[in-house]
C-alpha cells in the first residue's frame, strides 16, 4: 500500500508503535506535500476574496477527504491499532474568526479550489485568533487560543511588504495554507502576519497592551469594539491586510503582463463586509504611486471592487472617526475626501455620503466605488433593496444582487456524518457529491419504509456519538433517547437565545404542574458572546443557571435537560449538527441576514423551528411547510413596528400569563441561589423594559410550534420522511452553487 510506506518513511518505524502525535506530524507533512502538487488555475483573472475572519477549522481530515486518501488512511491506521479520531485531537483549531461570516469564507475557499477557479483568500495570520471560551461560576471567561505549533498547515513564503503607519513603518510576512479541493485542485489562504509580532505581551487573559502596534498587530482577532484603543487597533489591523493584499494583487497582475490600465482584466476582489473596505483607497494610492492619475485610478478600482453586505444591523455598519483614520493611515484620508467630495458634486442625497459628522462610512464607499453589492439570502437583499439602503437602491439599481450563501458538502457532509453520506452513495449514486442537485433523487424514497428506518437508525447513532464525546471531553450525562433540540451560534439578542430560555423555564413549570413530555428533551446550546456585550453574557450564564437547576431536579430533569457547551467552535459544531433532531433558527425577522446552520442542519436531517427570517425562507419554500416548522411575525410586520416605535415589552408581561412567570423566575430564590444576582437582574429589567428583539410577541407561537414539533417527532415514520425530504432539498445550499453564481454574475474568471 503506498500509503503505509509513505507515512513509515517519514516515521522512520511502525505506525502501531508511533505515538498519535507522531502520527499527525507525519500525516501533517505529507499531506502538505500531497497538496503543494497538486495544480491550480493559472488562469489570467484571479479572484480576490478579501476578509478579517476565515473560520477554516481543522484541516486534517478535510484535506485527506478532498485528496481523495481518507478511506485508506483511517484503514491503514485501524490496521496498526490507530484512531484517526483520536489522532484528529492533536490537531490544534484556528479560531481565526467570529461566526458565520468567517465560516462562509473557509466554504467559499472550499468551491473555489473545487470548482477550479483562479481565487485566492487574504486575510490575517491571528496567533491567538477569537477568544477560547470557559465558563467559570457560570460566567463566561475569555483565554487566549494559541494554535500555531513549530509544524502547522502554514508555509513560510518569500513574500513581504514594508506597511507604512502615521509615524513607523512595520515589515510583514506573507505565510500561505494550501486550500485543497474535492478533485485534485488547489487555491491558497494568505495570511498576512509581521515579522515584529511578540507573544510574549499575552498573559493569562486576552488583555494586553493595545498600543504597541508593532508587537500586537497580529495577536488576535478583534470580536467587538467596545473601547477606544481597540478600534484603533482594529483599524491598523484592517490597513495592514488591505494594503499587503493590494501589493499582492499589483504585482501578480504584474507578473502575468498587466499594464495596470487593464487590472480588471486579471483581478476582482471580494470586499467581505466592510472590514476590508479601506482596499479601495489603498488601491487606488499605490496606482497614483506607480504613476496612473487620480481620475483614472478611481475608474479602475471601480471596476475591480465588489462588496457583500452581511448585516442589517446598524451598529455592526462600521463608521471610523476621521481622526482614527488621520492618525493610523494618514495617507489615506485626502483621498477618501475626494471620493466623498465627488459623490457630494453628483449626488444630492446627503445620506449617501462618506464623510458625515466627522465619520467614514466604509460601506457608503462601497457602494459608490464597487460594481456590485449583494446580500446574502433572498429576503436579506430585498430588504437591502427596499428599506435598509434604499436610497442607494435608487441611485444603482443594476449593481444589486442576491447570492444566497452555502456551505460546503465536504467538510458539513461527507466529513462529519459519513454514515449518512455513504447511505445517501448507496441510494442515489456519487454524482450528488459534485452536483450538489442531485439529492433530489432521494425524493424517490419517501414511501421506502427501510430507508426511513434506516435513516432513523444513523440518527440514532450520532446521537449515541454525540453523548459519548459529551460525556468524554465536558462530563456531560447526555440522555440519547431524548429529543435533541440545538441552538449553536454567536450569542447575540437578535439570534433570541434568551427566547429559548424563557421556554425551557415555561416547559419546566409545566412538569412540575405533572404535564410531562412524551418524550423527555435535551436543550442544547453552544455559543460565545462578545467580551464586553453584557446582555449577552447575562444570556449565558442564565443558560447556565438554567442548567444547574433544571439537570439536578429530580423531578424535572428525568424529562428535561440543558447543557450549554463549553467553547463552541467548528470541532464541536460537526459533531452536534449531525446528531440534531431539532434546528433552533429563531432570530427576529428581518435580523439575521441568511444564517448558514440552518443549512447544515437540514442537510444533516435535522427539522428547522425556525421564524421567517434569512434563509430559513428559502428552505421552507424548498421543503414545503409540513417540513418546517415556521412560527413567528414576518419581517414587514417587525420592520413595521419599529417604525411605529410603539413596542411596550411591559404590555405583553402584564398580559400574558406564561410570559410573566418565565420572566419572573429569572430572578426567583431558585435562580439567584445558583446565580448572580446582578446579571440575573440586569436581564430581567432588560427584557421587562426594552425587549429591542421582539421575543414576547412571538412567545406564544413559539410555544405552540414547539409543543407541535415535540409532539410530531413520536411519528417516527412521519418524522423520516421530513428528514428525507429536507436532506434531498438541501442541494440549493451547496456553496458549489453559490460560487458558481458569484463567478458567473460578478467575477466572471475564465
Ligand atoms: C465590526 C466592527 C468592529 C468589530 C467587529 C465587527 C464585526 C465582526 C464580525 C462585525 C460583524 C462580524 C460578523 C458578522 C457575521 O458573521 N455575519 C453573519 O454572516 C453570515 C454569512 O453571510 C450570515 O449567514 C449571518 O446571517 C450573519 O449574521
Amino acid at each position: 500500500m503506498a500509503f503505509m510506506q509513505e507515512i513509515e518513511t517519514k516515521l522512520q518505524k511502525g505506525i502501531s508503535v508511533s505515538t498519535n502525535e507522531e502520527i499527525y506530524f507525519a500525516l501533517l507533512d505529507l499531506v502538505k506535500e500531497k497538496a503543494a502538487g497538486k495544480v491550480s488555475n493559472e488562469g489570467k483573472k484571479k479572484l480576490y476574496y478579501i476578509s478579517a475572519e476565515f473560520l477554516i477549522g481543522k484541516l486534517l481530515s478535510n484535506n485527506l477527504i478532498n485528496l481523495g486518501m481518507y478511506d485508506e488512511v483511517k484503514e491503514v491506521l485501524a490496521k496498526n491499532g490507530k484512531d484517526l479520531a483520536e489522532i484528529e485531537e492533536i490537531e490544534m483549531e484556528p479560531s481565526l474568526g467570529n461566526g458565520g461570516l468567517g465560516r462562509l469564507a473557509a466554504c467559499f475557499l472550499d468551491s473555489i479550489a473545487t470548482l477550479g477557479l483562479n481565487g485566492d483568500g487574504v486575510g490575517l495570520n491571528y496567533h491567538y485568533g477569537l477568544f477560547h471560551q470557559v465558563f467559570e461560576n457560570r460566567r463566561q471567561k475569555e483565554t487566549p487560543d494559541p494554535w500555531i505549533t513549530d509544524k502547522s498547515w502554514l508555509n513560510y513564503t518569500e513574500t513581504s511588504y514594508p506597511i507604512q503607519f502615521g509615524g513607523f513603518t512595520v515589515q510583514s510576512r506573507l505565510y500561505d495554507i494550501d486550500v485543497v479541493g474535492y478533485n485534485n485542485r488547489t487555491t491558497k489562504l494568505h495570511l498576512f502576519d509581521i515579522e515584529s509580532v511578540d507573544e510574549s505581551i499575552v498573559g493569562e487573559t486576552i488583555d494586553f497592551n493595545k498600543e504597541e502596534i508593532e508587537k500586537n498587530l497580529t495577536l488576535f482577532l478583534y470580536p467587538d469594539d467596545s473601547d477606544d484603543k481597540g478600534r484603533l487597533l482594529r483599524v491598523y489591523q484592517q490597513y495592514f491586510m488591505v494594503s499587503n493584499g493590494a501589493r499582492l494583487i499589483l504585482d501578480e497582475a504584474v507578473a502575468k503582463g498587466s499594464n495596470l490600465h487593464d487590472l480588471a482584466d486579471y483581478a476582482a476582489i471580494q470586499i467581505n463586509d466592510t472590514h476590508p473596505s479601506m482596499v479601495i483607497p489603498e488601491l487606488i494610492r499605490l496606482l497614483q504611486e506607480r504613476g496612473i492619475l487620480m481620475d483614472e485610478a478611481i475608474e479602475i478600482v471601480s471596476k475591480v471592487c465588489a462588496y457583500t453586505n452581511h448585516t442589517i444591523l446598524a451598529e455592526a455598519l462600521e463608521k471610523w472617526p476621521i481622526y482614527f483614520l488621520e492618525k493610523a493611515v494618514p495617507q489615506l484620508m485626502p483621498i477618501i475626501r475626494e471620493l466623498d467630495n465627488r459623490i457630494r458634486g453628483k449626488v444630492s442625497d446627503e445620506s449617501t455620503y462618506i464623510i458625515k459628522d466627522g465619520l467614514v462610512h466604509m460601506a457608503h464607499m462601497d457602494i459608490h466605488y464597487g460594481y456590485s453589492i449583494n446580500g446574502v439570502a433572498y429576503l436579506h437583499t430585498e430588504i437591502l433593496k427596499n428599506s435598509e439602503l434604499n436610497n442607494f437602491y435608487q441611485l444603482y439599481p443594476e449593481k444589486f444582487n442576491n447570492k444566497t450563501n452555502g456551505i460546503t458538502f465536504r467538510r458539513w457532509f461527507m466529513e462529519c456524518n459519513p454514515e449518512l453520506s455513504a447511505m445517501v452513495t448507496e441510494l442515489i449514486g456519487e454524482g450528488w457529491k459534485t452536483d450538489a442537485a442531485e439529492l433530489e433523487k432521494l425524493g424517490n424514497f419517501v414511501n421506502d419504509d427501510k430507508v426511513l428506518e434506516k435513516l432513523l437508525t444513523v440518527k440514532s447513532e450520532k446521537k449515541t456519538e454525540l453523548k459519548e464525546y459529551l460525556k468524554h471531553t465536558q462530563n456531560m450525562e447526555i440522555d440519547d433517547n431524548s429529543i435533541f433540540d440545538i441552538q449553536v451560534k454567536r450569542l447575540h439578542e437578535y439570534k433570541r437565545q434568551q427566547m429559548n430560555a424563557l421556554y425551557i423555564i415555561h416547559k419546566y413549570f409545566e412538569i412540575k404542574a405533572g404535564k410531562k413530555p412524551e418524550r423527555p428533551i435535551t436543550a442544547f446550546f453552544g455559543a460565545k458572546a462578545a467580551p464586553a456585550y453584557t446582555i449577552a453574557k447575562d444570556i449565558i450564564h442564565l443558560l447556565l443557571c438554567l442548567q444547574e437547576v433544571i439537570n439536578n431536579d429530580p423531578e424535572v430533569s428525568p424529562y428535561l435537560k440543558v447543557f450549554m457547551v463549553e467553547n463552541y467552535n467548528v470541532t464541536l459544531a460537526e459533531k452536534l449538527i449531525p446528531a440534531c433532531d431539532i434546528s433552533e433558527q429563531i432570530s427576529l425577522a428581518s435580523k439575521e441576514a441568511s444564517g448558514t446552520s440552518n443549512m447544515k442542519f437540514m442537510l444533516n436531517g435535522a427539522v428547522t423551528l425556525g421564524t421567517k427570517d434569512g434563509a430559513n425562507v428559502e428552505i421552507a419554500e424548498l421543503v414545503g411547510e409540513d417540513n418546517i416548522y415556521s412560527f413567528g411575525e414576518d419581517s414587514e410586520t417587525v420592520i413595521a413596528r419599529y417604525e411605529r416605535g410603539d413596542y411596550c415589552a411591559k404590555d405583553y408581561y402584564d398580559e400574558d400569563e406564561d410570559i410573566k412567570k418565565a420572566v419572573d423566575f429569572i430572578v426567583s430564590d431558585e435562580l439567584k441561589a445558583v446565580g448572580n444576582a446582578e446579571c440575573l437582574e440586569r436581564l430581567y429589567y432588560e427584557l421587562l423594559n426594552k425587549d429591542w428583539f421582539m421575543t414576547f410577541p412571538d412567545f406564544k407561537e413559539y410555544v405552540a410550534a414547539k409543543d407541535r414539533i415535540y409532539a410530531d417527532y413520536e411519528d417516527r415514520k412521519a418524522w423520516a420522511r421530513k428528514m428525507l425530504v429536507n436532506i434531498s432539498k438541501a442541494g440549493f445550499f451547496s456553496s458549489d452553487r453559490t460560487i458558481d453564481q458569484y463567478n458567473k454574475e460578478i467575477w466572471h474568471l475564465c
